[in-house]
């Protein structure tokens, strides 16, 4: 009987992180490294979804705040807000999280985030019905040059 007991341990655990109807598919999530005294940073991804939902928040255990945000060209400026309640995703419209644009950001750091660690979220989402579910992703993280010109430091925008 124990095979079967942990498989079935197992199998609820899997689907205890996934939605109960949109199917979410997470792909190259990815952890932008930081230097020393860096308190911020972003992680970026790809979100396609088989029904309507919105992400409505992101936790981890890396960062004690951890907040959607969209970038944004505003008056000649780079700037960055949080986005609420939040973004929304249609099916067959992969929301693309990356540097210029909609991104998670990571905040308070305790620590530095060194290329090839591994960094769990979990991506909070709301259906249409407003019911809440959670999805758990690992995103690396990459070296602070990945893709993405100086101009995207985390640690000079303003919020
Ligand atoms: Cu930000």
């Amino acid at each position: 009987m124990r095979p079967l007991l942990s498989t079935l341990a197992f199998a609820t655990l899997a689907l205890a992180s996934t939605l109960s109807h949109a199917d979410v598919k997470v792909d190259d999530a990815w952890v932008r490294a930081t230097v020393p005294q860096q308190k911020s940073t972003g992680a970026f991804m790809r979100i396609s979804s088989t029904e309507p939902i919105t992400l409505v928040g992101v936790r981890t255990s890396a960062a004690p705040v951890a907040e959607v945000h969209e970038m944004k060209m505003e008056d000649n400026v780079m700037k960055m807000r949080k986005v609420e309640p939040g973004v929304a995703i249609q099916p067959g419209k992969p929301l693309e999280l990356k540097p210029g644009g909609f991104h998670v950001m990571l905040m308070d750091l305790p620590a530095a985030m060194t290329a090839g660690a591994h960094v769990p979220l979990t991506l909070v989402f709301k259906d249409a019905a407003g019911k809440e579910s959670t999805v758990d992703v690992h995103a690396m993280v990459r070296a602070l040059n990945a893709n993405a010109p100086a101009a995207m430091d985390h640690g000079k925008h303003k919020h």
